[in-house]
């Protein structure tokens, strides 16, 4: 049956849920269109989208430049495999090189997958390079990390949801708590053949819990005086959602205002995604160092996709979106602006309790019990007045909206939170 242009939402969510995976559970909510900052839904109703494909639609729905690159390439040559060079690939890597100040990017399509290759590259170094014995490299994670949903990335999450049930599990991961210098320094003077570091800049789906100051850059020097790589996961955090270009910002070339100018944090090796198509298409990348990736030679990785003429002129325009609109900047300022109104909304509203994050990575923490279902109701209420968000773990709700914001629609979007959780405070006995 072919699925009519106008359907309705319930005909939608019908179909998916007959002939879908039950792989997720979504907000009731069927969108049609997207542009800028906004979504309609298929009975044309119009929302502020707060949460833009978990962070990978930074530039915006639609983008007109990002959309008209992807037209462009995608009617002159689509995919050649790596078995042969196309005219995309090289400027794109010299591009990322130079954008974020790495020797080497290596292709990839989801953030998992990157994730996954910056596992190898981090294991392979270690082997060949640091003389580690073969299989017994070590990797540190954190708890409650959030790397994808691979096997091996789900064999060191402790989020039971996402593992049960698919073990066996990878081997070769060791965690420690989030946040926690000390943690850090104790298993590395107490474990063998570490090799890696493996850590979110801010950790996303936990609860978009930002680190004390200086955790990530005493962690980086903890990790280049032992001779461990420092592997930063910045499929969420990257791409100027935290109001820079990296959460790291490491010596990238980002022409931040608000950056001190003195790079903080740089990892050995580099994990993006997400953004870094602007949400036109799967895009991720590997960036590292010569020393670190010249251990990859032809034939040990891959990947039918990596590198596709198509995410490389997408990836390319996406990044340029991100320089000339300044929008680490729009991201940086917007996201204090939105703090500042959290928490005057915290002082005169029971049911919420905390608001956190950095840039317009941010997330309010719900007056309730874990398992409520009240955080899930709040957004509900939400998209009826007009805006889409949805709750991470049980109480906390993620705000996350495209960078190209303006500060009049961001008030907007303030007024209908309020307006929502207002609505909402005399139906809970907190
Ligand atoms: C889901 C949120 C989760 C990521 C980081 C790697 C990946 C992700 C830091 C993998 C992906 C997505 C996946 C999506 C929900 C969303 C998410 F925090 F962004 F909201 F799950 F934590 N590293 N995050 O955040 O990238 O393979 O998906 O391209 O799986 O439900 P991917």
């Amino acid at each position: 049956m072919l699925v009519k242009d106008n359907q309705s939402s319930k005909a939608a969510i019908a179909l998916e849920d007959k002939y879908g995976a039950h792989n997720y559970h979504p907000l009731p909510v069927v969108l049609k269109k997207g542009e800028g900052v906004f979504v309609w839904d298929v009975e044309g109703n119009k929302y502020y989208d707060f949460l833009s494909a978990y962070s990978a639609v930074n530039q915006g729905h639609c983008h007109p430049r990002i959309i008209n690159k992807l037209k462009e390439q995608a009617e002159t040559l689509t995919l050649t495999s790596r078995a042969f060079y196309n005219d995309q690939l090289g400027v794109y890597e010299k591009f990322m090189s130079n954008y974020f100040g790495f020797d080497k990017i290596l292709p990839m399509n989801t953030g998992a997958e990157a994730v996954e290759t910056a596992i190898k590259l981090c294991r392979k170094y270690a082997y060949e390079k640091k003389g580690i014995s073969e299989n017994e490299a070590k990797i540190i994670v954190c708890e409650n990390n959030f790397h994808g949903r691979t096997t091996t990335v789900i064999s060191f999450s402790n989020d039971e949801t996402a593992r049960k049930n698919f073990g066996p599990y990878t081997p070769g991961f060791v965690k420690i708590p989030y946040d926690d210098v000390e943690a850090l320094k104790e298993v590395i003077e107490t474990t063998e053949n570490i090799a890696g570091f493996l850590v979110e800049p801010i950790q996303g789906e936990a609860g978009v819990y930002v680190p004390q100051e200086g955790y990530l850059k005493k962690a980086r020097e903890i990790c280049a005086q032992n001779d461990i790589l420092f592997i930063a996961d910045e499929v969420q955090t990257g791409i100027a959602r935290t109001g820079r270009l990296l959460a790291t910002c490491g010596n990238c070339s980002c022409p931040e205002k608000n950056c001190s100018g003195t790079p903080e944090v740089k990892p050995d090796i580099l994990i993006l995604g997400k953004a870094l198509s602007g949400g036109a298409y799967p895009v991720s990348a590997v960036l590292a160092n010569d020393p670190i990736m010249e251990v990859i030679t032809p034939g040990v990785h891959g990947s039918t996709f990596g590198g596709n003429p198509i995410a490389a002129a997408v990836a390319m325009e996406a990044l340029k979106v991100i320089r000339d609109e300044d929008l680490a900047s729009n991201a940086y300022k917007l996201g204090k602006i939105f703090r500042k109104e959290m928490e005057s909304l915290i002082e005169e509203n029971d049911l919420v309790t905390h608001v956190r994050g950095k840039g317009l990575l941010n997330a309010i923490v719900i007056n309730e019990k874990e398992d409520s279902d009240l955080a899930w109701n709040i957004c509900v209420k939400l998209k009826e007045n007009g805006l889409l968000a949805k709750p991470t773990h049980g109480n906390i709700i993620r705000f996350a909206p495209p960078l190209v914001m303006t500060e009049e629609q961001l008030m907007d979007c303030v007024d209908i939170i309020k307006k929502t959780l207002d609505s909402m405070i005399q139906q809970v006995d907190l």
